[in-house]
């Protein structure tokens, strides 16, 4: 479509929609009317690619996860069709500004963090890679709250973001599927079969709503499929009351807020059988449209388990197979093994989902007996091997308890974690016992992002400099970022970037005076920290840096230090209350820095509010220091550190999550790294020799930044700054913050010296561009593509499956 073509097909489907002339309409009627334009042209391709699987009998994967964090689309969409430009252009000639009509698309936001974005992220480049593959997951009509703060407390908001309208998906009442919960179960014999008899509990029907994903530039659009509740037409008698009805609603009600923590409710556990059952019911009625063999099915189908939270997956796959389809457990089995991926995400404890018998026999019996049936024939397996204490350890159930990650292990054939240095911890120290069982099934996949979003959506200005420096092959290979390299010496090309970043900076300044009333320079280095507020990520750490040069620059206001504005966004679980009251710290010193005028701007601290992947996309291209300073081996691999670098900002790191892998690219003069290493922690640990009031005893700096907390220097802190205090000295400091805290500002000056060197600055940051190329998530799914779901790319996309140039 051209400029002139796209003008008239915008002003008669206005006319169509609304009766109405351009000068007329609202920002959301021509909001409307440009996505309607989107959805109604990518559905034809839409159509094609879910065909051309049908037909031609395509294997495809299944990505299940409980959380999705999309973003907004338009932008994204316009730009993988290749319509950006055109689309731009054309509405700025009818008096239009594009950035005003993406501002009214609601932030998608049914995901925490790290999980839900990386699902995104992967849905992307699954499409843009022409591969066959489909989210599945949860259609929450409240996506995560809204974070504001008052008094510097945080306060969260509902996120009702469905009556804004969503123009990207489509109900499918056609696809519909009833999941059954409660009740009991009891097996009876019939032909010779035992077959299960329910009685009791309720049905409830799943509705999908599925979302094109559009892949870049290649006629690929897939599948998002997330699930809605509704009560099905013929049970309505049986949901008389407001409770009942209540009841089925919750369903799909809420995200639960908690990132890498679970809350062990039974809720949650309704919401994963709900859309696992939903998902795996709807891709059997899938294939068995296809006609072909059921032995044959791990041929076509292959579904990952994303985290533990859909690892139901495998009971309900064979609970089908078995119940359903009247297959042999054996058979059953050894299917489901070859269908079957997962990944972990976390080796922190309280992140491993770990359910009761009693609530699962309560919400799901008859998936409880295939577990216990599952568990018992792997112990009945197992009972020659001679180490009979691993076998109790790797069992499923244990202590009354069900083990889901025990479950995702066994009952796939691939298991992975996010980045080499947490790979190689799951199999040498937290899963060991399963790796000596399936050493094969063990593998790493280094996440990735979308690098596109991530590059020529947020940041056009970066993009145009590239654009003009190494032509755009990179927007197809981001490896080829890498060409970039030859520019290293080239003092035009480096002023350029860094003109990108100034004008980056200013827009970020801008968006900060207009939110937070608060004053800061584009000269001074813009020090980003954003993530889930998690003592294990160590915000603190950053916030007691910054009281260090406080009090320095208090003593001694000559100080030189380069102007530095430090930049938080997190967002705490409403019930962690630890990591509310850093952001109450946090807040409250922003307050006292920015005010005192001793500091003369020398530093600033800014805490945006309601971190998502909305304000990601301002924040990120301003960037010039990234703060990536979890304890080592807490974080398992970590992407906005990717985010960062592909705009150029420089790390500061531990050896931690996919950090390790970002210094090797980069090499080590590119990034500034400290801290304790794996094995140190290890030792800690083994040693149990690690006496964090020590710390606060022999260093003179450490004391004076901890007192602080406790003696009103950090005003209107007084219970928040004593539970902080007592998490470092009481507590142990979990996290050895202490240990790591002079190492860190070491580093922390380093990056200071560094800055003063302009020329040196350009080029770390361009080195970090050139080198970000490797963690795109086009790469990473090709390496899932290839090496667990055994997928291609569809060969009739219009790329031919294969990567061409623009
Ligand atoms: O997953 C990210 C990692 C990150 C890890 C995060 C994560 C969640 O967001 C939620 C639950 C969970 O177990 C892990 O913390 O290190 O980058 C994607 O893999």
């Amino acid at each position: 479509m051209d400029k002139i073509e796209f003008k008239q097909t915008f002003i008669e489907r206005l006319a169509e929609l609304y009766a109405m002339e351009v000068s007329d309409a609202t920002p959301i009627e021509l909001y409307q009317t440009l996505g309607s334009i989107v959805s109604t042209t990518y559905t034809k391709q839409w159509s094609k690619s879910w065909q051309d699987y049908r037909d031609t009998k395509q294997k495809q994967v299944y990505y299940f996860s409980i959380e999705f964090l999309p973003g907004k689309m338009l932008k994204s969409n316009l730009l993988n069709m290749g319509w950006l430009e055109i689309v731009e252009e054309a509405l700025s000639e009818l008096g239009i500004k594009l950035d005003d009509l993406i501002e009214i698309e609601p932030d998608m936001a049914l995901g925490n963090g790290g999980l839900g974005r990386l699902a995104s992220c992967f849905m992307d480049s699954i499409a843009s890679q022409s591969l066959p593959g489909n989210g599945n997951g949860i259609r929450y009509r409240y996506g995560l709250f809204k974070q504001r703060f008052v008094d510097g407390h945080q306060v969260e908001l509902p996120d009702e973001w469905l009556p804004k309208g969503n123009i990207w998906e489509v109900r499918k009442d056609s696809k519909a599927v009833d999941v059954h919960f409660g009740g009991s179960v009891h097996l009876e014999e019939h032909h010779g079969r035992l077959k299960p008899v329910y009685h009791g509990g309720y049905t409830v029907r799943a509705v999908p709503y599925d979302t094109g994903m559009v892949g870049y530039k290649n006629g690929t659009v897939n599948t998002m499929r997330l699930w809605d509740v509704a009560i099905p037409a013929e049970e309505e008698e049986h949901y008389r009351s407001i409770e009942d009805r209540r009841m089925v609603e919750e369903l799909t009600s809420v995200l639960y807020p908690d990132d890498s923590n679970e809350a062990g409710r039974k809720l949650r556990l309704s919401q994963e059988y709900f859309f696992v059952s939903a998902g795996v019911q709807s891709i059997l009625r899938y294939y068995k449209n296809l006609h072909l063999p059921l032995e044959q099915i791990s041929r076509y189908i292959a579904i990952h388990i994303n985290d533990t939270h859909p690892a139901m997956c495998i009971a309900e796959f064979m609970r089908l197979l078995v119940d359903q389809e009247n297959l042999k457990w054996e058979k059953a089995w050894r299917l489901t093994l070859q269908v079957m991926s997962y990944t972990n995400h976390t080796i922190m404890a309280e992140a491993l989902e770990k359910w009761s018998i009693e609530m699962m026999q309560d919400v799901c019996p008859r998936i409880y007996q295939i577990i216990e049936e599952i568990d018992r024939r792997f112990v009945e397996e197992m009972s020659t091997f001679h180490n009979q204490g691993l076998i109790q350890r790797t069992r499923i159930i244990q202590d009354g308890q069900i083990h889901m990650a025990h479950l995702a292990i066994l009952g796939s054939h691939s298991t992975n974690g996010v980045a080499k240095i947490h790979s190689d911890l799951l199999k040498n120290v937290i899963l060991n016992d399963f790796y000596v069982l399936y050493p094969s099934r063990f593998n790493n996949k280094t996440n990735g992002i979308a690098q596109r979003r991530w590059s020529q959506l947020a940041n056009p200005a970066m993009t145009k400099v590239l654009n003009q420096t190494i032509g755009d092959s990179w927007h197809r290979t981001p490896t080829d970022l890498h060409l970039l390299m030859n520019f290293t010496e080239d003092d035009e090309v480096l002023e350029q970037l860094a003109a990108a970043k100034l004008e980056n900076k200013k827009r970020l300044a801008a968006y900060i005076k207009e939110h937070k009333g608060i004053e800061v320079s584009p000269e001074a280095i813009f020090d980003v920290q954003i993530k889930r507020l998690h003592a294990y990520k160590r915000q603190l750490m950053n916030l007691m840096h910054i009281l260090k040069l406080y009090f320095e620059l208090k003593n001694d206001p000559k100080r030189d230090i380069h102007p530095r504005v430090f930049i938080f966004g997190a967002k705490a679980a409403p019930s962690y209350h630890y990591a509310k009251a850093i952001i109450k710290a946090i807040n409250e010193t922003a307050n006292l820095i920015n005010h005192d005028p001793d500091i003369q701007d020398k530093i600033k601290v800014v805490f945006l509010e309601n971190y998502n992947v909305s304000l990601a996309e301002k924040i990120i291209p301003a960037a010039e220091v990234s703060e990536q300073i979890s304890l080592a081996t807490k974080e398992a691999s970590g992407t906005s550190n990717m985010k960062l670098m592909l705009n150029g900002a420089l790390t500061i790191a531990t050896l931690d999550g996919a950090n390790i892998e970002i210094r090797e690219a980069v090499g080590e003069e590119n990034i500034v790294t400290f801290g304790l290493t794996e094995k140190e922690v290890y030792r800690y640990y083994q040693e149990q020799n690690y006496r964090s009031l020590e710390w606060y005893h022999n260093d003179p700096v450490i004391q004076r930044i901890l007192n602080a907390f406790i003696d009103g220097t950090i005003p209107n802190i007084v219970n928040e700054g004593k539970q902080i205090f007592d998490s470092l000295i009481q507590y142990h400091d979990e996290f050895f913050v202490l240990r790591d805290f002079a190492d860190y500002c070491r580093a922390q000056e380093i990056i200071n010296q560094l800055y003063q060197d302009s020329r040196r600055w350009n080029q770390i940051s361009l080195i970090n561009i050139a080198n970000a190329g490797i963690f795109s998530a086009d790469n990473t799914v090709e390496r899932y593509a290839e090496d667990i779901w055994q997928i291609r790319p569809n060969p009739s996309s219009q790329l031919g499956g294969a990567a061409q140039h623009d």
